[in-house]
């Protein structure tokens, strides 16, 4: 197992989250690929994004299918703006790179927002830490791992 995965995969156990990960070789960088390689709906695919706002990082936790209003987000963090965290960024707060960024099991709580569009799928799927694993989730499970307010953030 690469280190990333098997960090994610014991920080989801010390949460009390046995997580049940899938590998592809063909890659699960993005949602579109990861739907793809699981089969199922890209909305299933859960994003794991990190956006600044009021300088404290924030995860929005997003459909595949959708993309994120940082106006709606500024305003559900408290604050007059957001904008997409670099890569550096999203590392130091998360402790992960992009196209593998884990919904939980960072090394410490974000504030975080779930969009209310993955309560509409039974099954969802979410990066394991690298960008060839995911695993198999739940909204609810999301929730209480990382301690996300469910909401409307995306771009209509
Ligand atoms: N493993 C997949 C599916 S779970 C995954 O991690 N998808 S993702 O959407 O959460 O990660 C890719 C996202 O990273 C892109 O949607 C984009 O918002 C962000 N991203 C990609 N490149 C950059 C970049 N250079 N700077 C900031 N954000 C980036």
């Amino acid at each position: 197992m690469s280190g990333a995965l098997e960090r994610f995969v014991q920080a989801a156990r010390v949460l009390g989250h046995a997580v049940e990960v899938r590998r592809f070789p063909q890659g699960t960088k993005t949602a579109q690929d990861a739907a793809r390689a699981i089969g199922c709906e890209v909305g299933q695919i859960v994003k794991s994004l990190v956006f600044v706002a009021g300088g404290r990082p924030v995860l929005a936790l997003t459909s595949g299918a959708n993309l994120v209003d940082t106006a709606k987000l500024a305003r559900l963090a408290g604050t007059s703006e957001a904008r997409r965290a670099s890569p550096e960024e999203v590392r130091r707060a998360t402790g992960f790179a992009i196209g593998g960024t884990p919904p939980f099991g960072h090394p410490e709580r974000l504030m975080a927002f779930l969009d209310r569009d993955l309560l509409g799928h039974e099954v969802l799927w979410a990066a394991a830490g690298t960008p060839d694993a995911v695993f198999r989730t739940t909204a609810a499970e999301l929730v209480v791992a990382s301690g996300a307010s469910v909401a409307d953030f995306k771009q209509t």
